[in-house]
Protein backbone atom coordinates (compact mmCIF):
# COMPACT_ATOMS: atom_id res chain seq x y z
CA UNK A 1 0.00 0.00 0.00
CA UNK A 2 1.29 3.38 -0.88
CA UNK A 3 -0.05 6.52 0.21
CA UNK A 4 1.60 9.88 -2.33
CA UNK A 5 1.44 13.38 -0.98
CA UNK A 6 0.06 15.99 -3.45
CA UNK A 7 1.13 19.55 -3.89
CA UNK A 8 -1.03 21.79 -6.24
CA UNK A 9 0.01 25.47 -6.11
CA UNK A 10 -3.01 27.43 -7.52
CA UNK A 11 -6.36 28.27 -6.29
CA UNK A 12 -7.86 26.61 -8.97
CA UNK A 13 -5.86 23.30 -8.41
CA UNK A 14 -6.90 23.42 -4.86
CA UNK A 15 -10.85 24.36 -5.59
CA UNK A 16 -10.85 21.37 -8.05
CA UNK A 17 -9.18 18.56 -5.97
CA UNK A 18 -11.48 19.43 -3.24
CA UNK A 19 -14.18 19.47 -5.46
CA UNK A 20 -13.08 16.22 -6.97
CA UNK A 21 -12.56 14.03 -3.98
CA UNK A 22 -14.77 16.15 -0.95
CA UNK A 23 -17.99 16.09 0.08
CA UNK A 24 -20.14 18.79 -1.68
CA UNK A 25 -21.34 20.27 2.21
CA UNK A 26 -20.69 23.19 1.71
CA UNK A 27 -20.54 26.35 -1.38
CA UNK A 28 -17.81 28.16 0.33
CA UNK A 29 -16.03 31.65 -1.24
CA UNK A 30 -13.50 30.33 -3.80
CA UNK A 31 -10.42 31.87 -1.72
CA UNK A 32 -8.10 29.46 -0.77
CA UNK A 33 -6.34 30.42 2.57
CA UNK A 34 -3.05 29.43 3.58
CA UNK A 35 -1.76 31.95 6.01
CA UNK A 36 -3.29 33.55 9.01
CA UNK A 37 -2.20 36.01 11.26
CA UNK A 38 -4.24 38.30 13.63
CA UNK A 39 -7.01 39.64 11.76
CA UNK A 40 -5.50 39.09 8.38
CA UNK A 41 -5.73 35.64 6.41
CA UNK A 42 -3.46 35.38 3.10
CA UNK A 43 -4.51 32.85 0.08
CA UNK A 44 -2.20 30.54 -2.21
CA UNK A 45 -1.47 33.08 -4.86
CA UNK A 46 -0.45 35.88 -1.90
CA UNK A 47 -3.37 38.21 -1.91
CA UNK A 48 -4.02 39.43 1.32
CA UNK A 49 -7.94 39.90 3.51
CA UNK A 50 -9.51 40.75 6.33
CA UNK A 51 -11.23 38.37 7.64
CA UNK A 52 -14.91 39.26 9.00
CA UNK A 53 -16.16 35.96 9.63
CA UNK A 54 -13.59 34.84 12.21
CA UNK A 55 -14.60 31.14 11.32
CA UNK A 56 -18.14 31.97 12.74
CA UNK A 57 -16.83 33.28 16.14
CA UNK A 58 -14.20 30.40 17.21
CA UNK A 59 -11.34 33.14 16.15
CA UNK A 60 -12.32 35.94 18.17
CA UNK A 61 -8.92 36.06 19.83
CA UNK A 62 -7.33 36.66 16.05
CA UNK A 63 -5.33 33.96 13.92
CA UNK A 64 -2.62 31.79 15.38
CA UNK A 65 -2.51 34.06 18.41
CA UNK A 66 1.31 33.86 19.84
CA UNK A 67 0.53 33.27 23.22
CA UNK A 68 -2.13 30.22 22.67
CA UNK A 69 0.31 28.94 19.68
CA UNK A 70 3.29 28.79 21.90
CA UNK A 71 0.69 26.95 24.65
CA UNK A 72 -0.27 24.40 22.42
CA UNK A 73 3.51 23.85 20.85
CA UNK A 74 4.72 23.41 24.46
CA UNK A 75 1.35 21.11 25.48
CA UNK A 76 1.94 19.33 22.11
CA UNK A 77 5.77 17.82 23.11
CA UNK A 78 4.84 16.88 26.64
CA UNK A 79 1.21 14.62 26.47
CA UNK A 80 -1.72 15.76 23.93
CA UNK A 81 -4.70 13.33 24.98
CA UNK A 82 -4.70 10.53 27.90
CA UNK A 83 -8.41 9.86 27.68
CA UNK A 84 -10.82 10.53 30.66
CA UNK A 85 -10.06 6.42 31.59
CA UNK A 86 -7.16 8.31 33.26
CA UNK A 87 -6.37 11.94 34.53
CA UNK A 88 -3.79 15.01 33.10
CA UNK A 89 -2.41 18.29 34.28
CA UNK A 90 -4.18 20.40 32.24
CA UNK A 91 -8.20 19.44 33.12
CA UNK A 92 -8.50 20.38 36.58
CA UNK A 93 -6.83 24.03 36.44
CA UNK A 94 -9.17 24.44 33.13
CA UNK A 95 -12.24 23.49 34.99
CA UNK A 96 -10.97 26.04 38.06
CA UNK A 97 -9.91 29.02 35.65
CA UNK A 98 -13.78 28.27 33.76
CA UNK A 99 -15.49 27.81 36.42
CA UNK A 100 -14.21 31.40 38.80
CA UNK A 101 -14.48 33.32 35.29
CA UNK A 102 -17.92 32.11 34.38
CA UNK A 103 -19.60 32.40 38.03
CA UNK A 104 -20.75 28.58 37.97
CA UNK A 105 -19.56 25.51 40.01
CA UNK A 106 -18.81 23.16 37.68
CA UNK A 107 -17.60 22.12 33.95
CA UNK A 108 -17.63 19.23 31.58
CA UNK A 109 -15.70 19.63 28.53
CA UNK A 110 -16.68 18.46 25.10
CA UNK A 111 -15.24 19.22 21.49
CA UNK A 112 -17.93 20.41 18.98
CA UNK A 113 -20.61 23.32 20.38
CA UNK A 114 -23.36 20.09 18.80
CA UNK A 115 -21.73 17.67 21.67
CA UNK A 116 -21.96 20.18 24.42
CA UNK A 117 -25.57 21.20 23.39
CA UNK A 118 -26.40 17.16 23.07
CA UNK A 119 -24.59 17.57 26.54
CA UNK A 120 -27.08 20.32 27.73
CA UNK A 121 -30.16 18.42 26.58
CA UNK A 122 -29.19 15.26 28.36
CA UNK A 123 -28.47 17.17 31.74
CA UNK A 124 -31.51 19.39 31.54
CA UNK A 125 -33.95 15.62 30.91
CA UNK A 126 -32.02 13.70 33.58
CA UNK A 127 -32.16 16.81 35.83
CA UNK A 128 -35.83 17.03 35.11
CA UNK A 129 -36.54 13.32 35.59
CA UNK A 130 -34.04 12.85 38.69
CA UNK A 131 -34.53 15.98 40.50
CA UNK A 132 -38.16 17.52 39.59
CA UNK A 133 -39.61 14.46 39.34
CA UNK A 134 -40.96 14.54 35.74
CA UNK A 135 -42.31 10.81 34.71
CA UNK A 136 -39.67 9.35 32.92
CA UNK A 137 -39.84 10.02 29.03
CA UNK A 138 -41.83 12.94 29.56
CA UNK A 139 -39.18 15.58 29.36
CA UNK A 140 -40.59 18.72 27.27
CA UNK A 141 -37.60 21.04 25.99
CA UNK A 142 -38.90 24.35 24.80
CA UNK A 143 -36.70 26.23 22.03
CA UNK A 144 -37.69 29.11 19.13
CA UNK A 145 -37.94 29.00 15.74
CA UNK A 146 -34.63 30.60 13.87
CA UNK A 147 -32.52 28.72 16.22
CA UNK A 148 -29.47 27.23 15.34
CA UNK A 149 -27.50 24.60 17.78
CA UNK A 150 -25.37 22.39 15.39
CA UNK A 151 -26.14 19.72 13.23
CA UNK A 152 -26.76 16.12 15.19
CA UNK A 153 -30.57 14.57 14.81
CA UNK A 154 -31.63 15.99 18.01
CA UNK A 155 -30.77 19.30 17.59
CA UNK A 156 -32.19 19.48 13.54
CA UNK A 157 -35.43 18.02 15.36
CA UNK A 158 -36.28 21.17 16.41
CA UNK A 159 -34.53 23.29 14.14
CA UNK A 160 -37.11 25.43 11.73
CA UNK A 161 -34.72 25.20 9.05
CA UNK A 162 -36.26 23.41 6.32
CA UNK A 163 -32.54 22.04 4.45
CA UNK A 164 -31.19 21.12 7.69
CA UNK A 165 -33.49 18.85 8.33
CA UNK A 166 -34.56 17.51 4.91
CA UNK A 167 -33.53 13.57 4.33
CA UNK A 168 -32.39 13.64 8.27
CA UNK A 169 -35.93 11.64 10.08
CA UNK A 170 -36.84 10.39 11.62
CA UNK A 171 -36.25 12.79 14.16
CA UNK A 172 -36.23 12.96 17.83
CA UNK A 173 -39.12 14.14 20.17
CA UNK A 174 -39.75 15.97 23.11
CA UNK A 175 -39.31 19.86 21.88
CA UNK A 176 -41.78 22.82 21.28
CA UNK A 177 -40.50 25.26 19.23
CA UNK A 178 -41.52 28.71 19.69
CA UNK A 179 -41.99 32.53 17.83
CA UNK A 180 -38.21 33.59 19.36
CA UNK A 181 -38.26 37.02 21.46
CA UNK A 182 -42.51 35.89 22.48
CA UNK A 183 -42.55 35.79 26.48
CA UNK A 184 -46.40 34.58 26.17
CA UNK A 185 -46.11 31.99 24.48
CA UNK A 186 -43.56 30.46 26.72
CA UNK A 187 -45.57 30.86 29.49
CA UNK A 188 -48.52 29.51 27.82
CA UNK A 189 -46.49 26.17 26.72
CA UNK A 190 -44.32 25.64 29.75
CA UNK A 191 -45.79 23.27 32.38
CA UNK A 192 -44.88 20.45 34.38
CA UNK A 193 -43.15 18.60 32.23
CA UNK A 194 -41.40 21.27 31.09
CA UNK A 195 -37.89 20.71 32.29
CA UNK A 196 -35.58 22.87 30.40
CA UNK A 197 -35.95 26.60 28.19
CA UNK A 198 -33.12 26.46 25.30
CA UNK A 199 -32.30 29.74 24.40
CA UNK A 200 -29.52 31.81 22.06
CA UNK A 201 -29.40 35.41 23.59
CA UNK A 202 -29.03 36.81 20.25
CA UNK A 203 -29.56 34.19 17.17
CA UNK A 204 -26.89 34.40 15.25
CA UNK A 205 -27.56 31.95 11.85
CA UNK A 206 -30.90 33.81 11.72
CA UNK A 207 -28.74 37.11 11.43
CA UNK A 208 -27.68 38.38 14.51
CA UNK A 209 -31.81 38.96 16.10
CA UNK A 210 -31.75 40.28 19.54
CA UNK A 211 -35.20 39.27 21.14
CA UNK A 212 -37.49 42.31 22.54
CA UNK A 213 -35.60 43.78 25.67
CA UNK A 214 -37.13 41.87 28.76
CA UNK A 215 -37.02 38.54 26.62
CA UNK A 216 -34.37 36.68 28.80
CA UNK A 217 -35.63 38.43 32.31
CA UNK A 218 -39.36 36.74 31.22
CA UNK A 219 -37.60 33.30 30.65
CA UNK A 220 -35.80 33.21 33.57
CA UNK A 221 -39.02 34.01 35.87
CA UNK A 222 -40.81 31.83 33.92
CA UNK A 223 -38.10 28.99 34.40
CA UNK A 224 -38.01 29.65 38.00
CA UNK A 225 -42.23 30.01 38.31
CA UNK A 226 -42.24 26.18 36.34
CA UNK A 227 -39.15 24.48 37.84
CA UNK A 228 -37.64 24.57 34.41
CA UNK A 229 -33.85 24.88 33.51
CA UNK A 230 -32.56 28.32 31.80
CA UNK A 231 -30.48 26.98 29.43
CA UNK A 232 -28.60 29.60 26.79
CA UNK A 233 -26.37 28.65 23.74
CA UNK A 234 -23.34 30.96 23.97
CA UNK A 235 -21.29 29.04 21.49
CA UNK A 236 -21.45 32.07 19.12
CA UNK A 237 -22.97 35.13 20.78
CA UNK A 238 -20.12 34.24 24.04
CA UNK A 239 -16.78 34.62 24.69
CA UNK A 240 -16.34 38.53 24.17
CA UNK A 241 -18.40 38.60 20.83
CA UNK A 242 -21.30 40.62 22.10
CA UNK A 243 -19.16 43.28 24.40
CA UNK A 244 -19.16 41.35 27.58
CA UNK A 245 -17.98 37.94 28.43
CA UNK A 246 -21.41 36.47 28.00
CA UNK A 247 -24.46 37.63 26.06
CA UNK A 248 -27.04 37.22 28.68
CA UNK A 249 -25.18 39.45 31.06
CA UNK A 250 -26.91 42.36 29.01
CA UNK A 251 -30.01 41.41 30.39
CA UNK A 252 -28.96 40.80 33.90
CA UNK A 253 -29.98 37.47 33.98
CA UNK A 254 -27.61 34.35 35.85
CA UNK A 255 -29.14 30.83 33.78
CA UNK A 256 -28.92 27.62 34.93
CA UNK A 257 -27.07 26.40 32.42
CA UNK A 258 -24.49 27.67 29.84
CA UNK A 259 -23.48 26.25 26.86
CA UNK A 260 -19.63 26.87 25.27
CA UNK A 261 -17.77 25.87 22.36
CA UNK A 262 -15.58 27.89 19.68
CA UNK A 263 -13.17 30.97 20.54
CA UNK A 264 -12.77 28.49 23.69
CA UNK A 265 -9.95 26.89 21.86
CA UNK A 266 -8.65 30.34 20.87
CA UNK A 267 -9.46 29.16 17.20
CA UNK A 268 -6.45 26.32 17.20
CA UNK A 269 -8.83 23.24 18.62
CA UNK A 270 -11.94 22.39 19.06
CA UNK A 271 -13.10 22.31 22.82
CA UNK A 272 -16.43 23.28 24.23
CA UNK A 273 -18.87 22.52 27.11
CA UNK A 274 -21.36 23.20 29.90
CA UNK A 275 -21.21 25.33 32.79
CA UNK A 276 -23.53 24.47 35.87
CA UNK A 277 -23.69 24.31 39.33
CA UNK A 278 -24.13 20.87 41.14
CA UNK A 279 -27.88 20.72 41.58
CA UNK A 280 -27.47 20.13 37.15
CA UNK A 281 -24.16 19.01 37.18
CA UNK A 282 -24.36 16.40 39.67
CA UNK A 283 -26.87 14.32 37.99
CA UNK A 284 -24.25 12.80 35.67
CA UNK A 285 -22.89 9.80 37.30
CA UNK A 286 -19.42 7.82 36.29
CA UNK A 287 -19.98 6.34 33.20
CA UNK A 288 -23.26 8.21 32.02
CA UNK A 289 -21.39 10.69 29.51
CA UNK A 290 -18.23 11.33 27.83
CA UNK A 291 -16.19 11.56 24.48
CA UNK A 292 -12.94 10.23 23.63
CA UNK A 293 -11.34 13.97 23.23
CA UNK A 294 -13.22 15.73 25.79
CA UNK A 295 -10.85 17.44 28.22
CA UNK A 296 -8.13 16.33 26.63
CA UNK A 297 -5.14 17.88 27.17
CA UNK A 298 -4.06 19.50 24.53
CA UNK A 299 -7.38 21.55 23.96
CA UNK A 300 -7.57 21.88 27.72
CA UNK A 301 -3.87 23.82 27.65
CA UNK A 302 -5.49 25.52 24.16
CA UNK A 303 -8.29 27.08 26.21
CA UNK A 304 -7.09 28.02 29.55
CA UNK A 305 -4.58 30.42 27.50
CA UNK A 306 -7.65 31.58 25.12
CA UNK A 307 -9.54 32.41 28.32
CA UNK A 308 -6.48 34.27 29.84
CA UNK A 309 -5.56 36.20 26.43
CA UNK A 310 -9.66 37.25 25.70
CA UNK A 311 -9.75 38.77 29.25
CA UNK A 312 -6.03 40.22 30.04
CA UNK A 313 -5.71 41.98 26.55
CA UNK A 314 -8.80 43.82 26.98
CA UNK A 315 -10.24 42.02 24.00
CA UNK A 316 -14.27 42.23 25.49
CA UNK A 317 -13.74 45.29 25.96
CA UNK A 318 -12.46 46.28 22.31
CA UNK A 319 -15.23 44.48 21.21
CA UNK A 320 -17.99 46.83 23.32
CA UNK A 321 -16.08 49.83 22.21
CA UNK A 322 -15.31 49.07 18.10
CA UNK A 323 -18.66 47.50 17.68
CA UNK A 324 -20.34 50.73 18.77
CA UNK A 325 -17.84 52.56 16.11
CA UNK A 326 -18.19 49.92 13.28
CA UNK A 327 -21.94 49.99 13.86
CA UNK A 328 -21.99 53.77 13.64
CA UNK A 329 -19.93 53.97 10.74
CA UNK A 330 -21.75 51.03 8.91
CA UNK A 331 -25.10 53.53 9.21
CA UNK A 332 -23.58 56.21 8.20
CA UNK A 333 -22.94 54.75 5.02
CA UNK A 334 -26.01 55.19 4.41
CA UNK A 335 -26.80 52.89 1.86
CA UNK A 336 -29.69 52.94 -0.55
CA UNK A 337 -29.58 49.25 -0.45
CA UNK A 338 -29.55 48.31 3.26
CA UNK A 339 -32.78 47.63 5.50
CA UNK A 340 -31.11 47.17 8.90
CA UNK A 341 -28.21 47.30 10.44
CA UNK A 342 -28.18 45.02 13.93
CA UNK A 343 -25.62 44.06 16.16
CA UNK A 344 -24.21 44.33 19.37
CA UNK A 345 -20.54 44.31 20.13
CA UNK A 346 -18.11 43.28 17.39
CA UNK A 347 -21.31 40.92 15.69
CA UNK A 348 -22.94 42.68 13.37
CA UNK A 349 -25.44 41.62 10.99
CA UNK A 350 -26.30 44.06 7.97
CA UNK A 351 -29.84 43.25 6.15
CA UNK A 352 -30.45 44.28 2.66
CA UNK A 353 -33.52 45.56 0.79
CA UNK A 354 -35.22 42.31 -0.53
CA UNK A 355 -34.42 43.85 -4.39
CA UNK A 356 -30.90 44.03 -3.61
CA UNK A 357 -29.89 41.03 -5.65
CA UNK A 358 -29.07 38.63 -1.96
CA UNK A 359 -25.79 38.90 0.28
CA UNK A 360 -24.03 36.44 -1.53
CA UNK A 361 -22.51 39.30 -4.46
CA UNK A 362 -22.21 41.55 -2.24
CA UNK A 363 -20.10 38.96 -0.31
CA UNK A 364 -18.19 37.98 -3.59
CA UNK A 365 -17.76 41.81 -4.28
CA UNK A 366 -16.24 42.41 -0.65
CA UNK A 367 -13.86 39.54 -1.53
CA UNK A 368 -12.60 41.66 -4.15
CA UNK A 369 -11.77 44.40 -2.18
CA UNK A 370 -9.79 42.02 0.31
CA UNK A 371 -12.72 41.68 3.11
CA UNK A 372 -13.97 38.15 3.48
CA UNK A 373 -17.70 37.97 5.28
CA UNK A 374 -20.18 35.25 5.06
CA UNK A 375 -24.46 36.17 3.90
CA UNK A 376 -26.71 34.30 6.09
CA UNK A 377 -30.49 33.75 5.27
CA UNK A 378 -29.56 35.63 1.69
CA UNK A 379 -30.26 38.79 2.42
CA UNK A 380 -27.94 39.68 5.09
CA UNK A 381 -24.19 39.92 5.82
CA UNK A 382 -22.66 39.01 8.80
CA UNK A 383 -19.66 40.77 10.18
CA UNK A 384 -17.72 39.49 12.82
CA UNK A 385 -14.22 39.94 13.08
CA UNK A 386 -11.74 38.72 15.27
CA UNK A 387 -12.15 41.07 18.53
CA UNK A 388 -8.14 41.97 18.44
CA UNK A 389 -9.20 44.25 15.58
CA UNK A 390 -8.15 48.06 15.47
CA UNK A 391 -10.12 51.06 14.97
CA UNK A 392 -7.45 51.36 12.24
CA UNK A 393 -8.12 48.73 10.63
CA UNK A 394 -12.48 49.34 11.11
CA UNK A 395 -11.81 52.44 8.50
CA UNK A 396 -10.12 50.22 6.32
CA UNK A 397 -12.72 47.77 5.88
CA UNK A 398 -15.18 50.67 6.36
CA UNK A 399 -14.22 52.64 3.07
CA UNK A 400 -14.38 49.59 1.01
CA UNK A 401 -17.64 48.24 2.38
CA UNK A 402 -19.30 51.85 1.51
CA UNK A 403 -17.30 50.92 -1.79
CA UNK A 404 -19.46 47.68 -2.49
CA UNK A 405 -22.65 48.86 -0.55
CA UNK A 406 -23.24 52.12 -2.40
C1 LIG B 1 -21.99 24.95 10.15
C2 LIG B 1 -24.33 28.25 11.17
C3 LIG B 1 -23.24 29.90 12.61
C4 LIG B 1 -23.75 27.88 16.77
C5 LIG B 1 -24.54 27.93 17.95
C6 LIG B 1 -24.15 25.63 18.35
C7 LIG B 1 -23.38 25.51 17.21
C8 LIG B 1 -23.16 26.65 16.39
C9 LIG B 1 -25.18 29.22 18.39
C10 LIG B 1 -22.77 24.15 16.86
C11 LIG B 1 -22.35 26.51 15.16
C12 LIG B 1 -21.56 27.17 13.05
C13 LIG B 1 -21.71 25.78 12.45
C14 LIG B 1 -21.26 25.93 11.03
C15 LIG B 1 -21.57 27.35 10.62
C16 LIG B 1 -21.84 28.09 11.88
C17 LIG B 1 -23.14 28.74 11.94
F1 LIG B 1 -24.31 28.98 10.06
F2 LIG B 1 -24.24 26.99 10.93
F3 LIG B 1 -25.39 28.51 11.90
F4 LIG B 1 -22.23 30.31 13.26
F5 LIG B 1 -24.28 30.60 12.63
N1 LIG B 1 -24.72 26.80 18.70
N2 LIG B 1 -22.37 27.39 14.24
O1 LIG B 1 -23.58 29.00 16.01
O2 LIG B 1 -21.38 24.20 17.01
O3 LIG B 1 -21.04 21.82 16.36
O4 LIG B 1 -20.49 23.63 14.75
O5 LIG B 1 -19.09 23.33 16.80
O6 LIG B 1 -22.45 23.91 10.64
O7 LIG B 1 -22.07 25.25 8.95
P1 LIG B 1 -20.47 23.18 16.19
Amino acid sequence: MSTVRVEPRSTAEFIELEERHGAHNYHPLDVVITKARGVWVWDVEGNKYLDFLAAYSAVNQGHCHPRIVAALKEQAERVTLTSRAFRNDQLGPLCAQITRLAGFSRFLPMNSGAEAVETALKAARKWGYKVKGVPDGQAEIIAFDGNFHGRTISIVSFSTDEQYRDGFGPFTPGFQVLPYGDADAVSRAIGPNTVAVLVEPIQGESGIIAPPAGFLRRLRELADANRALLVVDEIQSGLGRTGTLFAYEHEGVRPDVVIVGKALGGGCVPISGILADDEVMDVFKPGDHGSTFGGNPLACAAARTALQVLVEEGMIENSARLGEYFIERLRAIGSPHVREIRGKGLWIGVQLKADAGGARRYCEALKEQGLLCKETHVDTIRFAPPLVITREEIDWAVERIAKVLS
